[in-house]
């Protein structure tokens, strides 16, 4: 004790106790405060500190209610003090400023306070005087407070969690006698026993709630009262939680006397829930004693804890809860929360086939949708159990997705009326990364799900491996404190304290829409599974699990000791159970049939009923609206709002408006133009990912952000029309697995929705891998579950490196299921829709925006839902090339599953020598190189647009149009990625179903490697070369004259125009592809406009000077000749000789009236309410309008460079 503190003491100690006498506790607070803070002016401030805790307040208010009931019980000193300042009756006064003066800092005091100096400490500092009970008391006091401060921190290390008694082998005898399982750190703590005296009686301090409405209590209560709410059966961790309101909050319901205390009622039902937990896992034991179930056993309270958060949230208002989960205990779930008739459940296990198609899953996979009446509140509520794979964890954000799109659907803004349960594993839950992943969406506005309640069943060992060797973290569980979670653990044979923590969990995600942790530590009475044997690797633990009775047991023998229930009523509640189970069991043996759709945990009701599912709806829509949505999204935000814009954007919307008086689309405005006339048509569109915003091209910018003002931001897209629907655009945490899970859960909630995830590069989705596999590629084949989820994968060779030129297309179509070696039936009428329907995922690779657009609308245009997987560009997002005229979007276009030839090359089909099949971006350099080499008319080039399902009906008609040229395909990637191991089977396919075809389809791209790219821009260079020498041959001394000329001419042209980046004679005609060939100014002049019509306009060329097209004509008849092709307008219906029905059109083969016959207003209702909406400003709605500007000027570059991601 220093001087200082000395001095601080007498003030706090004078000014507190005429606080207490005059003031009341916020006055009496700041008091303390402004005292403290003038020592600390007086450089005390770091000796202080823990005086600001406000324990002197209750410290001296303590003393002055001894002093009151016995003056002599105090130090003289006090009993002067307070006889000099008692004002009678004066507690509820206000604190008279007066006495505050009297007693402000006076000379008077210091040289008090100096004449008490005496002694000399240690280090020579003089020591205070004071009376030696007075530090005493005051000490006592810290050590309370310091005591109560350290059970609710650490008091969780010390409780009694596990049944087991492994955890913690230090022991304490507690105060009452108990014997305690302690962590050495709460121990430390215990220096309390400093105190003589346990009947001491102490005032409580504010920062606890355990003496209820008692001020005073004694120590040893204050001790008893502590272990028993933090080292009894329940271990609160909280006080990591950064938020103030919710640790007291949490405090208040844990200390409070009796907050917790059940009823006798509410015992039995714990009984009866309990007995039918245990009661299911013995009947399957007993039935099926080898069958793997993964049973419950030793944790067997978890359903009890999870029938309690059911009852208290439809208390609270939920109507619907979503539960994600992995094996353990899953069938007693289904069978005892959602109810699902146990004889469902039984005949899962009678090896019946199923009728339906798919391939099923084991049956602790499988999901269930059950609407039942909670009977407890008397409400209904819907259960869901979402299917998920063995893949531990990663149905989490699959869960998450799925309820925050249920939230939107309702238009359940506040998550008031869907709670998501997710019950974990404990090694699992340590273990997967996807879970801290999906944990971090948990706050994230386009992502919450306003508070999730994970519990986790904690049996203590994972497989065969006890948590020593499992997690370095102390819990499981730690994991959750990166979201500031509570976590309540708490011993399983404790049914009691599971269902306080089961009811306080559900109260606090309630109250605060956060998420909630429930470690129920138990144990697993038996191996892994009912095959295994766990003494093989848990001799130990499984010696003492051996010896303990089960919960339900000890449960029932507690409740007969205190007389809530009788022996009988036991028994009988046992043999009740049996008897359900006995009747479940005969009735399942009557089930001859199952149906894998049975299971289904997401049903679309109202969705395929009465629907023509292989009606493949027009996807067209009307100028006006390319032109209404066009506009607005060229325009920046209205004037009135004052939006600051960046110079950039002033220059990206001028060039949008340019295109659209252009009446052509690049890459933005077809993905603008898909997804406003989805919004158009109630149909919400939702795009996630990591940078979507902007686009990590810096192509999109979807979200304007004003240039000085934080979070003023604008998006176009949700101003077009006064009733669309909200469309949600979000930039989203930097994780694949979590993200892509969450939206394949958005997606798998309601057929009404285009939601998109977007990899940075596709190269990044491999980190989704588990996502894909288990959920995307074969999710409805084990669920019967569709989802028409979109993934954008930026893909293209573009000299990036390795990880930034694949999205691995290899694997996606090597996952597609289509039969490489059967040609299907393509002059069925439905052959289209029904090689989509019978697929489990499209795979494309478009390279125009106008396919875009129709591939996008397509997805919710079918009549069924089908995960699409699109590679996407990056130097095409601007290739001048890359561009569409409107009318590719208008009603008469429709998607393009190939895009054939249509220069001279396909006009003149019998001269071409070389049939080259690509896909993607890998085409506009084909188009340059076959143009360099003056191959224009013996080299056809068809773009394969849709890989997967593979488009045999057009890909026969084209090699039956060119029977005399050779087959080549042609990739960028290396020889065993991209599209080669996928397509080669299927051409041969489509070879050999022509008796007289001898040619056969040769590969020409990168050879075999490793790596999916080079790092070496040479080394990329050379690759392109030699592929494109392998398709065209080596120039001739003629072309390469040609091509130093134009160079030459290029050169000349930048010099006199030297400020145009886009023209710079670097990228001559010769230039290797990639960064630098985006400008689009090397095709020759040779080259006709009409054979890159369909993709846009020539660059420079404006849109006028084409040549005019003479009115579509579809004459099947005629088309071999290639006369009366019309390659503008043309969709592939014109060369789909060998089906009658090979368009990709409506049946019927007439073009829509208008893309609004297929609105689907059921969409829109909900989807109103939903607060989606990150606006800041309205604008004024526009409506279609016929553009009446008709000049038309080429687009210009813009001034970034494509293919460079920006930081
Ligand atoms: C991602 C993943 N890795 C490995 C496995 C194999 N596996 C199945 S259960 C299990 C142990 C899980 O332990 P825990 O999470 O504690 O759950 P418990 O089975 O003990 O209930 C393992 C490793 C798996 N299913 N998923």
């Amino acid at each position: 004790m220093n001087q200082c503190r000395l001095r601080a003491l007498v003030r706090i100690r004078r000014n507190l106790a005429l606080a207490i006498l005059g003031t009341n506790q916020r006055t009496l607070d700041r008091l303390a405060l402004r005292t403290l803070q003038t020592s600390s002016q007086l450089g005390g401030a770091h000796d202080l500190d823990s005086f600001a805790s406000g324990c002197n307040a209750t410290y001296i208010e303590g003393l002055y209610n001894k002093w009151k009931l016995n003056p002599k019980s105090v130090d003289e000193s006090w009993d002067e003090l307070f006889s000099n300042n008692e004002i009678p009756g004066s507690k509820s006064q206000p604190f008279l400023a007066s006495h505050f003066r009297k007693y402000r800092r006076t000379p008077v005091e210091r040289t008090a306070v100096k004449a008490r100096l005496g002694e000399r400490t240690v280090s020579g500092a003089p020591a205070p005087s004071a009376p030696p009970s007075d530090w005493k008391n005051i000490d006592d006091h810290h050590v309370i407070q310091a005591i109560i401060r350290a059970y609710q921190t650490r008091g969780h290390l010390a409780a009694d969690l596990d049944p087991l008694g492994i955890i913690g082998q230090e022991t304490h005898v507690s105060v009452d006698g108990t014997q305690r399982y302690a962590a050495r750190e709460v121990l430390r703590q215990h220096y309390s026993y400093i105190f003589g005296d346990l009947n001491a009686m102490f005032k409580l301090p504010s920062s606890t709630k355990i003496g209820g409405d008692e001020q005073f209590l004694t120590l040893k209560e204050i001790l008893d009262r502590l272990d028993r709410i933090y080292c009894g059966h329940i271990g609160v961790e909280y006080m990591q939680i950064t938020s103030f309101r919710k640790t007291n909050w949490i405090r208040d319901r844990f200390e409070k006397p009796g907050g917790l205390d059940l009823t006798k009622d509410e015992k039995k039902l714990i009984l009866e829930r309990l007995t039918r937990s245990t009661g299911f896992e013995n009947f399957l034991a007993k039935k099926f004693s080898s069958e793997k179930r993964f049973g419950l056993e030793g944790c067997d309270t978890m359903i009890p804890t999870i029938k309690e958060v059911v009852d208290q949230a439809t208390n609270q208002g939920v109507e619907s809860i979503l539960i994600g989960m992995a094996h353990r205990g899953r069938l007693n779930v289904l069978a005892n929360i959602c109810r699902k008739p146990i004889s469902d459940i039984l005949s899962q296990f009678h090896g019946l086939m199923a009728q339906d198609s798919g391939s099923g899953d084991v049956k602790y996979h499988l999901g269930v949708f059950q609407e039942r009446l909670n009977r407890h509140s008397n409400r209904m509520v819907r259960i869901t159990v979402v299917a998920n794979p063995s893949h531990l964890e990663h149905v989490n954000p699959v869960l998450l997705g799925k309820a925050r799109a249920e939230m939107f659907q309702r238009g359940d803004s506040t998550g008031s009326k869907v709670l998501p349960i997710i019950i974990h594993g404990d090694a699992s839950f340590s273990g997967q990364g996807v879970v801290y992943e999906s944990m971090h969406l948990s706050d994230l506005p386009n992502y919450t799900t306003f508070g999730t309640i994970h519990i986790v069943s904690n049996n203590q060992v994972g497989f065969t491996t006890d948590p020593r060797f499992s997690r370095s973290s102390r819990y499981c569980t730690d994991v959750a404190k990166v979201v500031s979670a509570p976590i309540f653990h708490v011993n399983a044979d404790d049914p009691e304290a599971c269902i306080k923590c089961a009811r306080v969990a559900a109260d606090y995600r309630n109250t605060f829409k956060k998420d909630v942790v429930i470690d129920i530590v138990g144990y697993r009475r038996n191996g892994h599974n009912e095959a295994d044997e766990p003494m093989f690797t848990q001799p130990l633990m499984y010696q003492r699990i051996r010896k303990l009775k089960p919960c339900l047991q000890l449960y029932a023998e507690k409740l007969i000791k205190e007389g809530v229930v009788t022996d009988s009523e036991f028994k009988g509640m046992i043999s009740k159970y049996e008897k359900i189970c006995e009747d479940a069991w005969a009735e399942s043996k009557e089930i001859k049939t199952i149906k894998y759709s049975s299971w289904i945990d997401s049903p679309w009701p109202g969705f395929f009923e009465g629907r023509d599912r292989l009606e493949l709806c027009p996807t067209g829509v009307s100028t006006d609206t390319l032109k209404t949505i066009g506009n607005i999204f060229s325009s920046p935000p209205p004037p009135e709002h004052n939006f600051e814009m960046h110079k950039g954007i002033h220059r990206i919307l001028g060039l949008r408006k340019q295109m659209v008086q252009d009446k052509v689309a690049d890459w933005s405005l077809g993905e603008a133009f898909a997804f406003g006339s989805l919004l158009k048509e109630g149909i919400h569109v939702r795009l996630s990912g990591q940078d979507v915003e902007r686009g990590t091209f810096s192509h999109r910018h979807h979200v304007l952000h004003h240039q000085s003002a934080d979070k003023v931001v604008y998006n176009a897209l949700n101003h077009l029309y006064p009733d669309q629907a909200p469309y949600s655009v979000s930039n989203s945490s930097l994780s694949e697995c979590a993200v892509l899970g969450f939206e394949h859960g958005y997606s798998m909630a309601s057929p009404h929705a285009l939601v998109i995830w977007e990899s940075q590069f596709g190269d990044f989705c491999n980190t989704a891998q588990c996502i894909i596999d288990t959920f995307i590629a074969s999710g409805e084949t084990k669920w019967v579950r569709q989802s028409g989820v979109v993934l954008l994968l930026p893909h293209s060779m573009e000299g990036m490196g390795p990880e930034h030129s694949s999205g691995r297309m290899e694997r996606f179509l090597q996952m597609s299921d289509d039969d490489p070696d059967v040609y299907p039936d393509t002059c069925d009428a439905d052959f289209v829709a029904r090689q989509l329907m019978n697929v489990n995922w499209i795979v494309t690779n478009f390279s125009t925006p106008a396919n875009l657009f129709h591939g996008l609308r397509r997805q919710v245009k079918m009549g069924f839902r089908k995960p699409l997987i699109n590679f996407s560009p990056k130097s095409l997002l601007r290739h001048p090339l890359a561009r569409s005229p409107f009318k590719d979007f208008n009603e008469c276009s429709c998607f393009q599953r190939i895009i054939p030839d249509n220069g001279p090359a396909g006009k003149q089909p019998e001269c071409v020598k070389k049939l080259v099949f690509c896909s993607g971006k890998i085409y506009y350099d084909l188009v340059k190189e076959r143009d360099d080499h003056e191959q224009v008319e013996t080299v056809a080039l068809v773009r394969v647009e849709q890989l997967c399902p593979f488009p045999y009906d057009l890909i026969t008609t084209q090699l039956e149009l060119y029977p005399k040229a050779e087959l080549l395909w042609a990739q960028e990637e290396h020889k065993n990625m991209g599209g080669w191991f996928y397509v080669q089977p299927r051409f041969d396919t489509a070879l050999l179903k022509n008796e007289n075809e001898t040619r056969c389809v040769s590969y020409h791209g990168r050879p075999p490697s490793a790596s999916p790219a080079t790092g070496n821009k040479v080394q990329h260079y050379n690759e392109y070369k030699a592929y494109i020498k392998s398709i065209f041959g080596e120039l001739t001394p003629e072309n390469k004259k040609r091509l130093e000329e134009k160079v030459k001419k290029q050169q000349e042209k930048a010099k006199s125009a030297p400020s145009s980046k886009a023209s710079s004679p670097a990228k001559s005609a010769s230039s290797p592809p990639g960064k630098g060939d985006t400008s689009g100014k090397k095709r020759s002049s040779s080259a006709p406009a009409a054979y890159i019509a369909p993709t846009g306009p020539a660059p420079r060329k404006p849109l006028i000077s084409m040549p005019s097209r003479p009115p579509r004509v579809v004459d099947s008849g005629k088309k071999r000749s290639g006369s009366s092709r019309d390659p503008d307008t043309a969709p592939e219906t014109t060369s789909a000789v060998r089906s009658p029905s090979s368009s990709d059109r409506n049946r019927s083969g007439s073009a829509p009236a208008s893309g609004q016959a297929s609105r689907t207003l059921a969409a829109r209702s909900p989807s109103k309410t939903a607060s989606s909406k990150p606006l800041f400003m309205k604008r004024k709605p526009a409506q279609d309008s016929d553009s009446k500007s008709k000049t038309l000027k080429s687009p210009k570059e813009t001034e970034y460079d494509p293919t460079t991601p920006y930081p």
